[in-house]
């Protein structure tokens, strides 16, 4: 029993449908992932959250799973309830209809859709709502999607991997591998959460990477609810030449892959699965914002870039990069192995500044988590 007014006993509710909303981040997108709790005094009924898209969302796997005990539950939910009819029915009135007492929102649901209106209606309804409880925490773990629906496009992180000398791949150009197993398996789980993986040509004909989520890797992460089959991201491929081969593993058709290339890319014959689009020029590659504007349009939430120097200094440059998650392994790969990047700059004023949001050891390497600098 927790004894006080019952904010302890919200925020330890709230704290646990957080858990439950990123047990969904493998499965959820293009939706965010939610989770949602029904409670009454201290015992929790039910708990729910985000269905692929298209089907049901936390709010109402958590009220089937409760039936009728849901009337004069507390609910919490890591998002506002949406009250649009979207690819499902809205969930407040699915709220309103079993009946419950309070709903507490972790935060605002940034869609306009609804962007206030589920809370508003709930209140119209009688229901007694609160927003705003561990928002901090509520908005970091679906931050692709805020970012989408505020600025237009979802967020960028870039995956990088380098020696104790800032190494990627010897001169010859091999880089198999710099970190170990449980560093890769880290970036399987990252890629699992995306939405799209991006990387260019360089990249694919130097290693003829797949670039596919490979479930078996994380397996131990997964949690017993995860539903097989996990979402194969969308494989974006910076094209401009179209040289990739028909044969390379990245155009396989056990995973999408979008192929964009110039609009006078030569002619090529890719198998029929895999879609290309023509983007035009910036002054040196492919138009990155461009290329991010098309993501934005296929609703992708997280992109994953995974590619050479010379592409993630161009999107680094453009500023075009959320995040840096550079993984370090302790070795040393000498000085006519790559740089991480491709940027040259003169002084030390031009330099890149970073913030770093976390550092952890993966196995023998170090994940840093980096935020470039506004200006
Ligand atoms: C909720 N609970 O678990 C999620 C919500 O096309 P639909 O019907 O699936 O609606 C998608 C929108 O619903 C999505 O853009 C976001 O605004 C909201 N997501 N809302 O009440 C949930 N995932
Ligand atoms: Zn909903």
């Amino acid at each position: 029993m927790i004894e006080d007014d019952g904010s302890a006993r919200d925020r330890v509710m709230m704290a646990r449908a957080l858990v439950i909303a990123r047990q969904s981040r493998f499965i959820a997108a293009p939706n965010p992932h939610v989770g949602c709790l029904l409670v009454k005094g201290d015992t929790v009924i039910s708990e729910g959250r985000t269905q692929y898209a298209g089907e049901a969302h936390a709010e109402i796997m958590a009220l089937r799973a409760a039936g009728t005990a849901a009337a004069g539950a507390t609910v919490y939910v890591t998002l506002e309830p949406c009250s649009h009819h979207g690819r499902t029915p809205p969930c407040t009135d699915a709220l309103i209809e079993a009946g419950v007492a309070r709903v507490v929102a972790a935060m605002e649901d940034p869609n306009p859709r609804v962007s206030g209106r589920g809370l508003q209606r709930l209140r119209e309804a009688g229901i007694r709502v609160e927003c705003g409880l561990l928002a901090e925490q509520a908005e970091p773990i679906i931050k692709g999607f805020v970012l989408r629906m505020r600025r237009g496009r979802g967020r960028v992180r870039a995956k990088l991997a380098m020696s104790m000398d800032g190494r990627t791949a010897m001169a010859s150009g091999e880089s198999q591998w710099i970190t170990g197993a449980p560093a890769r398996a880290d970036v399987q789980r990252q890629r699992a959460a995306s939405c799209a993986i991006l990387t260019g040509s360089g990249t694919v004909l130097a290693d003829n990477c797949a670039l596919t989520v490979r479930p078996e890797s994380f397996a131990d992460t997964l949690g017993e609810a995860q539903p097989p089959g996990v979402r194969q991201p969308l494989r974006v491929v910076l094209d401009s030449r179209r040289r990739v081969p028909a044969t390379a593993r990245i155009l396989s058709a056990d995973a999408p892959t979008l192929l964009l290339h110039a609009t006078d890319a030569p002619a090529a014959a890719l198998p029929a699965h895999v879609e290309q689009v023509a983007i035009p020029e910036g002054a040196s590659g492919l138009d990155l914002t461009t290329v991010m504007r098309e993501l934005a349009t296929r609703q992708c939430n997280e992109i994953l870039v995974e590619c050479g120097p010379t592409l993630t200094g161009a999107l680094l440059q453009a500023g075009l990069i959320d995040e840096l998650i550079v993984y370090m392994a302790p070795c040393i790969m000498g000085s006519s192995a790559r740089p991480l990047l491709q940027l040259p700059l003169d002084a030390m004023s031009d330099k890149v500044k970073l913030t770093t949001l976390d550092v952890r050891r993966v196995g023998e390497d170090w994940r840093f988590t980096l935020v470039p600098s506004a200006s």
